[in-house]
């Protein structure tokens, strides 16, 4: 029986070189539509034999954007497109492999958990039905799609405003997986610590900032092939409506706290990178960021400080980055909070690597962590 290979779905992305021999799959990741940059995949299998071993070959798994991140990585899996599991990967310098014992006719394979834009549209409603989110304004994508901003509280005086938006970087799907969590623990009955946060801060939620890039199967880009975390100094209406959007709700509103969700290639650990190199750093803020990361490490084992980026010099940041940029325009807390596609090291799980599941428990833990600071945020 022949293989039927298909990535024609939401985030799919797959080119198919030659699936005629089920010991050679030869695969290639198809780069974002106006933009070389690769690396996100998603695609399924028809056709698999249960018992039968298979062999997928990313041929070009060395040119992606971060091809030395393949190193230490493993795919995951799905029987179902719900539950997903990873499958051992290796990358010769050249391609990425991994073999796959089929348990029914069909999988899929992808880069990380998928978060779909189905799922997208009910966490909307679960927010505004359950979880007491107002719909507070909504900005379209270059491609016309709604880009929600969810508030939680009346935006009284002197209510903290906390930011948190997602998936700048479409193919980082733990970031929204990372706002479903937070969702879901607004939508419980509210506990001592989410009690004391909601009496003195409001939460501002994006929960997908480029939903035409998820879409598309995109790891970096929008639809005009725009990286929008580079877009925080220059976004206009036509190029970076996304970014141009929130910039605009974030002026008519105000911002005391900003976290930036994202996923890295690379670096198998959970962490944040800081807005050090502003020119107008504070040692507030330095004191706010050693804070929330000692009180995250404090709450759980998924998150630690040691490991990350290097720090910017003073001065010498990268102002269109969304956490410097409003990090120097509010003088506030302003962080990009970065988990794994691989796995957080300091508490692996091989089965599923990092997952949507812990982006979700990572969620509720942030909230945590700002109710235990939230005074301080400003
Ligand atoms: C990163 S943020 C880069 C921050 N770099 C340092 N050294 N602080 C990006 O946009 O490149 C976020 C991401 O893509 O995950
Ligand atoms: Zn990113």
């Amino acid at each position: 029986m022949s293989l039927n290979i298909s990535a024609d779905f939401d985030s799919g992305n797959i080119e198919v070189i030659d699936a005629s021999d089920s010991q050679r799959i030869e695969l290639a990741i198809r780069p974002d539509s106006n933009s070389p940059h690769y690396q996100w995949f998603h695609f399924k299998v028809d056709g698999l034999i249960p018992g039968q071993h298979y062999h997928f070959r990313l041929g070009n798994a060395a040119g992606a954007s971060y091809g030395h991140a393949w190193h230490g990585y493993n795919a995951v899996a799905s029987t179902d497109h719900q539950s997903w599991f990873r499958v051992p990967s290796s990358f010769d310098g050249q391609a990425l492999s991994f073999r796959f014992e089929a348990s029914h006719r069909q999988a899929w394979f992808a880069y990380f958990e998928p978060y779909s834009r189905e799922r997208h549209t009910r966490l909307i409603e679960q927010a505004l039905s359950n979880a007491g989110c107002q719909l507070l304004a909504t900005g379209h994508s270059v491609e016309g799609r709604d880009i929600a901003l969810l508030r939680k509280g009346d935006g009284a005086p002197g209510k903290r405003k906390i930011w948190i938006i997602a998936q700048q970087h479409p193919g980082e799907h733990m970031a929204e997986w990372f706002i479903e969590g937070i969702i879901e623990r607004l939508q419980e009955p509210a506990d001592a610590a989410l009690q004391t946060l909601l009496a003195a801060a409001d939460l501002y939620l994006v929960p997908n900032m480029n939903p035409d890039g998820a879409f598309h199967g995109h790891l970096r880009t929008n639809a005009r092939g725009k990286d929008l975390n580079r877009a925080w100094q220059d976004s206009n209406a036509q190029d970076t409506p996304e970014v141009f959007f929130i910039q605009q709700q974030m002026e008519q509103y105000g911002v005391d706290a900003f976290i930036d969700a994202h996923g890295d290639e690379d670096i198998p650990y959970v962490f944040t990178a800081a807005c050090e190199g502003n020119p107008g750093y504070s040692p507030r803020q330095a004191a706010l960021e050693a804070q929330f990361r000692s009180t995250l490490e404090g709450i759980t084992p998924d998150f630690q400080s040691l490991h990350g980026y290097p720090r910017s010099a003073p001065g010498q940041a990268n102002m269109s980055l969304a956490c410097n940029s409003v990090g120097e325009r509010y003088q506030c807390l302003a962080l990009t909070l970065e988990m794994p596609f691989k796995d957080h090291d300091n508490a692996p799980n091989p089965h599923t690597g990092w997952s949507g599941q812990r982006s979700k428990a990572l969620g509720r833990d942030v909230l945590g962590a700002l109710a235990q600071m939230v005074q301080a945020l400003r």
